[in-house]
Protein backbone atom coordinates (compact mmCIF):
# COMPACT_ATOMS: atom_id res chain seq x y z
CA UNK A 1 0.00 0.00 0.00
CA UNK A 2 1.18 3.59 -0.59
CA UNK A 3 1.10 6.10 2.17
CA UNK A 4 -1.65 8.16 1.72
CA UNK A 5 -3.50 4.58 1.19
CA UNK A 6 -3.49 3.83 5.04
CA UNK A 7 -6.04 4.65 7.08
CA UNK A 8 -5.45 8.16 9.08
CA UNK A 9 -7.66 8.93 12.45
CA UNK A 10 -7.19 12.65 12.98
CA UNK A 11 -5.66 13.37 16.29
CA UNK A 12 -3.80 16.53 15.81
CA UNK A 13 -5.59 20.08 14.01
CA UNK A 14 -3.50 19.50 10.86
CA UNK A 15 0.32 20.37 10.37
CA UNK A 16 2.32 20.82 12.97
CA UNK A 17 3.58 24.78 12.62
CA UNK A 18 7.27 25.36 11.24
CA UNK A 19 8.98 28.33 12.02
CA UNK A 20 12.58 30.25 12.03
CA UNK A 21 14.65 30.42 15.30
CA UNK A 22 15.82 33.69 14.31
CA UNK A 23 17.48 34.64 17.91
CA UNK A 24 19.21 30.98 17.85
CA UNK A 25 20.64 31.23 14.73
CA UNK A 26 22.22 34.56 15.10
CA UNK A 27 23.35 33.71 18.29
CA UNK A 28 25.27 30.64 17.01
CA UNK A 29 26.16 32.57 13.94
CA UNK A 30 25.68 29.83 11.74
CA UNK A 31 23.48 27.65 9.46
CA UNK A 32 19.70 28.83 9.48
CA UNK A 33 17.66 26.94 12.19
CA UNK A 34 13.89 26.29 11.93
CA UNK A 35 11.57 24.53 14.48
CA UNK A 36 8.46 22.25 13.07
CA UNK A 37 6.54 21.93 16.63
CA UNK A 38 4.96 18.40 17.38
CA UNK A 39 5.08 19.93 20.73
CA UNK A 40 1.59 22.11 19.85
CA UNK A 41 -0.01 20.07 17.27
CA UNK A 42 -2.99 18.55 18.91
CA UNK A 43 -5.29 19.56 21.52
CA UNK A 44 -4.92 16.21 23.25
CA UNK A 45 -3.14 16.91 26.81
CA UNK A 46 -0.02 18.83 25.07
CA UNK A 47 0.36 16.32 22.48
CA UNK A 48 3.63 15.61 21.18
CA UNK A 49 5.41 13.12 18.79
CA UNK A 50 3.25 9.90 19.93
CA UNK A 51 0.10 11.74 18.94
CA UNK A 52 1.35 11.79 15.08
CA UNK A 53 1.75 7.50 15.72
CA UNK A 54 -1.23 7.10 17.35
CA UNK A 55 -3.11 8.67 14.08
CA UNK A 56 -2.37 5.26 12.09
CA UNK A 57 -2.58 3.03 15.01
CA UNK A 58 -6.35 4.01 16.24
CA UNK A 59 -8.02 2.82 13.00
CA UNK A 60 -6.40 -0.79 14.06
CA UNK A 61 -7.58 -0.33 17.59
CA UNK A 62 -11.01 0.58 16.10
CA UNK A 63 -11.23 -2.83 14.33
CA UNK A 64 -10.22 -5.05 16.68
CA UNK A 65 -12.58 -4.22 19.08
CA UNK A 66 -10.19 -3.72 21.97
CA UNK A 67 -11.55 -1.63 25.04
CA UNK A 68 -7.89 -0.69 27.00
CA UNK A 69 -5.19 -0.12 25.35
CA UNK A 70 -1.96 -1.40 27.25
CA UNK A 71 1.31 0.23 26.98
CA UNK A 72 4.65 0.76 29.13
CA UNK A 73 7.41 3.95 29.81
CA UNK A 74 9.45 4.87 32.46
CA UNK A 75 8.29 7.17 34.94
CA UNK A 76 8.06 10.34 32.94
CA UNK A 77 6.79 8.80 29.78
CA UNK A 78 5.77 11.13 27.05
CA UNK A 79 4.52 8.37 25.63
CA UNK A 80 2.63 6.24 27.70
CA UNK A 81 0.40 9.86 28.95
CA UNK A 82 -0.13 10.24 25.09
CA UNK A 83 -1.27 6.74 25.02
CA UNK A 84 -3.70 7.97 27.84
CA UNK A 85 -5.12 10.74 26.27
CA UNK A 86 -5.57 9.03 22.88
CA UNK A 87 -7.79 5.80 25.23
CA UNK A 88 -9.97 8.99 26.97
CA UNK A 89 -10.68 10.78 23.74
CA UNK A 90 -11.75 7.57 22.58
CA UNK A 91 -14.08 6.56 25.48
CA UNK A 92 -11.65 3.11 25.66
CA UNK A 93 -10.01 2.12 28.85
CA UNK A 94 -6.09 2.47 30.10
CA UNK A 95 -3.18 0.26 31.85
CA UNK A 96 -0.01 1.81 32.00
CA UNK A 97 3.61 0.10 33.08
CA UNK A 98 5.66 2.58 34.28
CA UNK A 99 8.81 1.57 35.20
CA UNK A 100 11.67 3.07 36.97
CA UNK A 101 14.07 3.92 33.96
CA UNK A 102 15.96 7.10 35.58
CA UNK A 103 17.77 6.97 38.82
CA UNK A 104 16.49 10.13 39.53
CA UNK A 105 16.94 11.45 42.85
CA UNK A 106 13.72 13.88 43.01
CA UNK A 107 11.05 13.55 45.48
CA UNK A 108 8.02 13.87 42.95
CA UNK A 109 9.81 12.03 40.05
CA UNK A 110 6.67 9.51 40.23
CA UNK A 111 3.76 11.55 41.06
CA UNK A 112 3.87 14.80 38.98
CA UNK A 113 4.13 15.77 35.19
CA UNK A 114 3.56 13.13 32.87
CA UNK A 115 2.39 10.58 35.86
CA UNK A 116 0.09 13.27 36.94
CA UNK A 117 -1.97 13.45 33.88
CA UNK A 118 -2.16 10.04 32.92
CA UNK A 119 -4.06 9.54 36.10
CA UNK A 120 -5.86 12.65 35.91
CA UNK A 121 -6.81 11.09 32.83
CA UNK A 122 -8.44 7.87 33.94
CA UNK A 123 -5.73 5.78 33.17
CA UNK A 124 -4.43 2.66 35.65
CA UNK A 125 -1.09 3.54 35.41
CA UNK A 126 1.10 1.46 38.07
CA UNK A 127 4.87 1.88 39.08
CA UNK A 128 6.86 -1.28 38.21
CA UNK A 129 11.08 -0.92 39.54
CA UNK A 130 12.44 -2.02 36.54
CA UNK A 131 15.13 -0.09 34.99
CA UNK A 132 15.38 1.21 31.46
CA UNK A 133 14.67 -0.55 28.26
CA UNK A 134 13.53 -0.13 24.72
CA UNK A 135 13.01 -3.64 24.12
CA UNK A 136 9.59 -6.05 25.17
CA UNK A 137 9.40 -6.40 28.32
CA UNK A 138 7.68 -9.60 30.26
CA UNK A 139 6.01 -6.33 32.95
CA UNK A 140 3.69 -5.19 29.87
CA UNK A 141 3.09 -8.59 28.60
CA UNK A 142 1.88 -9.21 32.16
CA UNK A 143 -0.20 -6.56 31.92
CA UNK A 144 -1.54 -7.73 28.85
CA UNK A 145 -2.84 -10.90 30.35
CA UNK A 146 -4.07 -9.10 33.44
CA UNK A 147 -6.68 -6.80 31.30
CA UNK A 148 -7.69 -10.29 29.59
CA UNK A 149 -8.22 -12.37 32.70
CA UNK A 150 -10.40 -9.42 34.02
CA UNK A 151 -12.72 -9.88 31.24
CA UNK A 152 -11.45 -7.18 28.98
CA UNK A 153 -9.92 -7.02 25.89
CA UNK A 154 -6.45 -5.01 25.26
CA UNK A 155 -4.65 -3.53 22.42
CA UNK A 156 -1.02 -3.71 22.66
CA UNK A 157 0.98 -0.43 22.04
CA UNK A 158 4.95 -1.13 22.35
CA UNK A 159 7.09 1.53 24.14
CA UNK A 160 7.10 4.61 22.20
CA UNK A 161 4.42 2.60 19.79
CA UNK A 162 8.07 1.79 18.05
CA UNK A 163 7.58 -1.97 17.95
CA UNK A 164 4.48 -1.39 16.31
CA UNK A 165 3.79 -2.96 13.02
CA UNK A 166 2.30 0.56 11.98
CA UNK A 167 4.63 2.63 14.19
CA UNK A 168 6.50 4.29 11.50
CA UNK A 169 3.84 5.68 9.06
CA UNK A 170 3.05 8.77 11.15
CA UNK A 171 6.86 10.17 10.62
CA UNK A 172 7.09 8.93 6.94
CA UNK A 173 3.90 11.19 6.22
CA UNK A 174 5.97 13.86 8.49
CA UNK A 175 8.22 14.38 5.82
CA UNK A 176 5.31 14.40 3.38
CA UNK A 177 4.14 17.38 5.07
CA UNK A 178 7.46 19.23 5.51
CA UNK A 179 7.80 19.18 1.59
CA UNK A 180 4.24 20.91 1.25
CA UNK A 181 5.63 23.12 4.25
CA UNK A 182 8.82 23.94 2.09
CA UNK A 183 6.57 24.66 -0.71
CA UNK A 184 4.48 27.44 1.00
CA UNK A 185 7.43 28.83 2.72
CA UNK A 186 9.57 29.28 -0.21
CA UNK A 187 12.58 27.59 2.01
CA UNK A 188 14.58 24.07 1.38
CA UNK A 189 15.96 22.23 4.62
CA UNK A 190 18.44 20.10 3.39
CA UNK A 191 19.02 18.91 7.17
CA UNK A 192 16.60 17.83 9.61
CA UNK A 193 17.69 17.33 13.53
CA UNK A 194 15.50 14.75 15.18
CA UNK A 195 15.48 13.08 18.91
CA UNK A 196 15.89 9.05 19.28
CA UNK A 197 15.52 6.70 21.53
CA UNK A 198 12.56 3.61 20.86
CA UNK A 199 13.51 4.23 16.96
CA UNK A 200 10.13 4.73 14.88
CA UNK A 201 9.90 8.79 15.17
CA UNK A 202 13.30 8.99 13.12
CA UNK A 203 12.57 5.68 11.65
CA UNK A 204 9.29 6.75 9.66
CA UNK A 205 11.68 10.17 8.44
CA UNK A 206 13.96 8.19 7.32
CA UNK A 207 11.57 5.63 5.02
CA UNK A 208 9.69 9.15 4.57
CA UNK A 209 12.35 11.14 3.11
CA UNK A 210 13.28 8.28 0.87
CA UNK A 211 10.09 8.37 -0.67
CA UNK A 212 10.43 11.99 -1.47
CA UNK A 213 13.68 11.50 -2.65
CA UNK A 214 12.77 9.23 -4.90
CA UNK A 215 9.99 11.20 -6.21
CA UNK A 216 12.11 14.68 -6.48
CA UNK A 217 15.61 13.80 -6.51
CA UNK A 218 16.67 15.80 -3.84
CA UNK A 219 18.93 14.40 -1.20
CA UNK A 220 18.78 15.88 2.16
CA UNK A 221 20.72 14.71 5.84
CA UNK A 222 18.08 13.10 7.86
CA UNK A 223 20.26 13.20 11.22
CA UNK A 224 18.87 11.03 14.73
CA UNK A 225 20.35 12.40 18.00
CA UNK A 226 20.61 9.73 20.44
CA UNK A 227 19.03 9.91 23.65
CA UNK A 228 18.57 6.76 24.82
CA UNK A 229 22.83 5.74 26.05
CA UNK A 230 22.31 2.54 24.65
CA UNK A 231 23.73 3.51 20.88
CA UNK A 232 23.64 0.52 19.44
CA UNK A 233 20.14 -1.01 20.42
CA UNK A 234 18.73 2.34 19.05
CA UNK A 235 20.53 2.56 15.82
CA UNK A 236 19.39 -1.83 15.25
CA UNK A 237 16.05 -0.59 16.68
CA UNK A 238 15.86 2.83 13.89
CA UNK A 239 17.66 0.68 11.13
CA UNK A 240 14.84 -2.33 11.57
CA UNK A 241 12.24 -0.14 11.51
CA UNK A 242 13.23 2.25 8.78
CA UNK A 243 13.27 -0.67 6.71
CA UNK A 244 9.94 -2.36 7.43
CA UNK A 245 8.39 0.92 7.46
CA UNK A 246 9.94 1.39 4.01
CA UNK A 247 8.46 -1.98 2.72
CA UNK A 248 5.07 -1.09 3.78
CA UNK A 249 4.84 2.30 2.04
CA UNK A 250 6.67 0.28 -1.25
CA UNK A 251 9.79 1.90 -1.35
CA UNK A 252 11.00 -0.48 -3.70
CA UNK A 253 14.76 -0.35 -2.65
CA UNK A 254 16.65 -0.60 0.12
CA UNK A 255 18.06 2.16 2.31
CA UNK A 256 21.64 3.20 1.50
CA UNK A 257 23.50 2.93 4.92
CA UNK A 258 24.16 6.82 4.25
CA UNK A 259 20.38 7.05 4.96
CA UNK A 260 20.46 5.96 8.70
CA UNK A 261 22.49 8.00 10.79
CA UNK A 262 22.28 8.15 14.37
CA UNK A 263 24.85 10.05 16.05
CA UNK A 264 25.83 9.40 19.84
CA UNK A 265 27.45 12.44 22.04
CA UNK A 266 24.80 14.35 24.01
CA UNK A 267 23.07 11.57 25.63
CA UNK A 268 25.86 11.31 28.43
CA UNK A 269 25.82 8.07 30.54
CA UNK A 270 22.44 7.70 31.52
CA UNK A 271 18.80 7.50 29.93
CA UNK A 272 17.00 10.33 31.10
CA UNK A 273 19.91 12.31 33.16
CA UNK A 274 20.79 15.75 31.64
CA UNK A 275 24.85 16.71 30.93
CA UNK A 276 26.35 20.13 30.82
CA UNK A 277 25.25 20.44 27.04
CA UNK A 278 21.99 19.85 27.73
CA UNK A 279 21.54 22.10 30.23
CA UNK A 280 23.15 24.86 27.92
CA UNK A 281 20.87 23.94 25.28
CA UNK A 282 17.56 24.05 27.35
CA UNK A 283 18.71 27.44 28.61
CA UNK A 284 19.27 28.80 24.87
CA UNK A 285 16.24 27.62 23.36
CA UNK A 286 14.09 28.91 26.53
CA UNK A 287 16.23 32.33 27.26
CA UNK A 288 16.58 33.03 23.41
CA UNK A 289 13.21 31.81 21.50
CA UNK A 290 11.06 30.87 24.82
CA UNK A 291 10.81 27.14 23.11
CA UNK A 292 10.92 24.52 26.64
CA UNK A 293 12.99 21.78 25.87
CA UNK A 294 13.01 19.08 28.30
CA UNK A 295 16.24 17.38 30.09
CA UNK A 296 15.68 13.50 28.73
CA UNK A 297 14.53 14.21 24.77
CA UNK A 298 14.95 17.04 23.36
CA UNK A 299 17.55 19.21 25.65
CA UNK A 300 19.78 16.25 24.39
CA UNK A 301 18.77 16.66 20.20
CA UNK A 302 18.87 20.60 20.68
CA UNK A 303 22.43 20.14 22.35
CA UNK A 304 23.66 18.53 19.09
CA UNK A 305 22.25 20.62 17.30
CA UNK A 306 23.58 23.64 18.59
CA UNK A 307 27.28 21.67 18.47
CA UNK A 308 26.85 20.63 14.70
CA UNK A 309 26.38 24.05 14.04
CA UNK A 310 29.13 25.71 16.17
CA UNK A 311 31.50 23.03 14.55
CA UNK A 312 30.57 23.80 10.69
CA UNK A 313 29.53 19.75 10.36
CA UNK A 314 26.32 21.64 9.82
CA UNK A 315 27.82 24.00 7.27
CA UNK A 316 26.40 27.97 7.65
CA UNK A 317 25.05 27.85 4.34
CA UNK A 318 22.79 25.39 5.32
CA UNK A 319 19.14 25.53 6.18
CA UNK A 320 18.11 22.79 9.15
CA UNK A 321 15.07 21.65 10.42
CA UNK A 322 15.11 20.96 14.10
CA UNK A 323 12.14 18.70 15.05
CA UNK A 324 10.27 19.46 18.17
CA UNK A 325 8.91 16.44 19.92
CA UNK A 326 7.62 17.13 22.84
CA UNK A 327 8.00 16.10 26.47
CA UNK A 328 7.89 19.38 28.22
CA UNK A 329 5.24 17.95 30.77
CA UNK A 330 8.46 16.26 32.30
CA UNK A 331 10.36 19.42 33.33
CA UNK A 332 7.96 19.37 36.53
CA UNK A 333 9.24 16.17 37.96
CA UNK A 334 12.98 17.55 37.18
CA UNK A 335 12.40 21.01 39.34
CA UNK A 336 15.53 20.32 41.52
CA UNK A 337 17.40 21.53 38.29
CA UNK A 338 15.92 24.98 38.05
CA UNK A 339 15.77 25.61 42.08
C1 LIG B 1 10.45 10.64 22.78
C2 LIG B 1 10.12 9.23 23.11
P1 LIG B 1 11.29 7.73 19.67
O1 LIG B 1 11.05 6.92 20.90
O2 LIG B 1 10.27 7.55 18.60
O3 LIG B 1 12.69 7.51 19.18
O4 LIG B 1 11.18 9.25 20.11
C3 LIG B 1 12.09 9.81 21.02
C4 LIG B 1 11.43 10.91 21.80
N1 LIG B 1 11.23 13.25 22.20
C5 LIG B 1 11.80 12.21 21.55
C6 LIG B 1 10.27 13.05 23.12
C7 LIG B 1 9.69 14.24 23.79
C8 LIG B 1 9.84 11.75 23.43
O5 LIG B 1 8.88 11.59 24.33
N2 LIG B 1 9.56 8.95 24.38
C9 LIG B 1 9.34 7.65 24.90
C10 LIG B 1 8.40 7.81 26.11
O6 LIG B 1 8.11 6.78 26.77
O7 LIG B 1 7.93 8.92 26.33
C11 LIG B 1 9.21 6.52 24.06
C12 LIG B 1 10.37 6.68 24.93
Amino acid sequence: MKLHEFPRHPLTFGPSPVHPLRRLTAHLGGAQIWAKREDVSSGLAFGGNKVRKLEYIVPDVLATGADTLVSIGGYQSNHTRQVAAVAAYLGLKCRLVQEKWVPWDDPVNDKVGNILLSRMMGADSRLDPHGFDIGIRDSWKDALREVEASGGTPYPIPAGASEHRLGGLGFANWAFEVAEQEKALGVFFDTIIVCTVTGSTHAGMIAGFAALEDLTGVRRRVIGIDASATLEQTRDQVGRIARHTSELIELGRDLRDDEITVLEGWAGELYGVPVDSTMEAIRLGAQLEAMITDPVYEGKSLAGLIDLVRSGDIPATSTVLYAHLGGQPAINAYHRLWS
